[in-house]
């Protein structure tokens, strides 16, 4: 029987280091000897991309509870088509973002609570965590002068520093209550800090019982 994969999330506001950290984290999974499926959200699927760009270069003005579904859906055919799968087939998946990220901006920057948002997940069949979450944390304006520096914003990055306080907020409130699933990482350290950090919470999941 093959044995299931680890399933693994990157979580943070805008800048903070998640894509940096992916290609990190790829290369120690598969130096122990794994088979690693890097994935994002919103996207994921063909599906997910197209509602991506909805919801991130589009123009539609959109309720919050429209904006919710829509990243309600694309992580429902994303968990079950690409991330249960290939959990089951043994290989490990790491997303760049997941549900956490609707908990923090849907519940806490677009005030719809995390209460909801988590109950909305588990009409939509949203019922896997990942076994680790890591959330890459700094001050707010910190990431948006990383941010700004690249140049062109989509629509949820021009939001307001309120918006991503509150976003800040519900994702430390979300960590406090799950202290074994997401380590908090100080993201405004260097890349070797952040690094030696995740790397000393991933290592013991990288051991082999077989
Ligand atoms: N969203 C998403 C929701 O509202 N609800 C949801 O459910 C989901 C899933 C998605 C947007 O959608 C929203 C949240 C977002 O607004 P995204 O594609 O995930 O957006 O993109 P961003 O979060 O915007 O990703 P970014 O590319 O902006 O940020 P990253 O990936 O965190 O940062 P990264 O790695 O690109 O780094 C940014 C810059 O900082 C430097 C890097 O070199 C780079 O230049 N850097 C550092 N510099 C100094 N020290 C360090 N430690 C550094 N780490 C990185």
């Amino acid at each position: 029987m093959t044995t299931p994969g680890k399933f693994l999330s990157l979580e943070g506001l805008e800048g903070v280091g998640k894509t940096t950290n992916l290609a990190f984290i790829k290369e120690r999974v598969e130096a122990a000897g794994y088979e690693l499926v890097v994935t994002r959200e919103p996207g994921g699927t063909e599906l997910g991309e197209a509602l991506r760009d909805v919801l991130l270069h589009s123009h539609h003005s959109m309720q919050a509870e429209t904006e919710m579904l829509i990243m309600a859906a694309s992580r429902s055919e994303h968990l079950a088509s690409v991330i249960l799968p290939a959990l089951a087939d043994g290989k490990w998946v790491l997303s760049d973002r997941y549900l956490d990220a609707s908990l923090a901006y849907q519940g806490g920057g677009r005030g719809i609570g995390v209460q909801t948002v988590r109950h909305v997940h588990q009409l939509a069949g949203v019922t896997r965590l990942p076994d680790k979450t890591w959330l890459l944390d700094m001050p707010v304006n910190v990431g948006r002068e990383r941010i700004q520096k690249r140049g062109k914003l989509d629509r949820i990055e021009t939001e307001n520093v309120a918006f991503f306080e509150r976003c800040r907020e519900a994702y430390l409130a979300v960590a406090t209550a799950e202290p074994e699933r997401i380590d908090v990482i100080d993201a405004s350290q260097s890349i070797a800090e952040v690094q030696a950090a995740i790397d000393k919470s991933l290592a013991p999941l990288l051991q082999r019982i077989d």
